[in-house]
């Protein structure tokens, strides 16, 4: 009986290990991630950023999709552009169940968004799209800990998944992580449907116990 209740417990622990080893990512809160929380008309748009997302600099906004990008999802689009300065940028912080994201050191974060280009205006222009992630706020005193340099145009009338991913560093740990859409040159970028993980890496401390655990009950077994 012992002995079937010992390998009942080693059963657990190792199931146990195996959780840990697989724990699964979370899901980001992304505020507004389709962009279309703005109620507009056909034809209308949003200057200064748009619901949940904060213009840094340039001119962006949410405008209503029309024919020569259709929407991803509901009827609106993010865009960046900015004919007087030649750069814009929105962004807001990263969530968790609506509380910022607090990382560990070795977490990763993963994003996905899908960057856009009209065929009804600016058609085979230029587009210089990027996605950064920011330490503690965007300029300033924050510091720049993720680019992805310049992505390159989307063709007329398309959309283009992109992704990322970041792991944090002990330098990240307690302090905001913001994520910044940016395009360096006056052509219009269209953005959509924004998504992202948090992967906590495997705590080694608690496998480390529950080996520990492992070794006490084979000892306990052999005598
Ligand atoms: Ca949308």
């Amino acid at each position: 009986m012992r002995s079937m209740k010992t390998w009942t417990m080693i059963a657990v622990l190792l199931g146990g290990l195996g959780a840990l080893a697989q724990a699964a990512p979370v899901a980001l809160d992304i505020t507004n991630p389709g962009f279309d929380d703005d109620v507009l008309a056909p034809g209308g748009y949003t200057t200064g950023g748009c619901a949940g997302w904060t213009q840094f600099q340039g001119l962006t906004g949410c405008q209503y999709a029309g024919a020569g990008l259709p929407a991803l999802s509901g009827n609106n689009v993010a865009f960046l552009s900015n004919h007087q300065v030649g750069y814009s940028g929105m962004y807001q912080t990263l969530k968790v169940d609506g509380s910022a994201l607090s990382v560990v050191e070795g977490g990763v974060i993963d994003l996905s968004l899908y960057q856009g280009h009209r065929s009804d205006y600016q058609p085979g222009v230029t587009q210089e799209f990027s996605i950064q992630l920011w330490r503690d706020e965007i300029g300033g005193s924050g510091t720049k800990i993720y680019d992805t340099g310049t992505l390159g145009s989307v063709a007329d009338g398309t959309w283009v998944e992109r992704q990322i991913s970041y792991t944090a560093t002990a330098s990240d740990v307690g302090k905001d992580i913001l994520l910044l859409l940016w395009s360096n040159t006056a052509s219009q970028v269209c953005l959509e449907d924004v998504s992202g993980t948090y992967d906590v890496p495997e705590p080694a401390t608690m496998s480390l116990l529950a080996l520990g655990g492992l070794g006490v009950l084979i000892r306990r077994r052999k005598r």
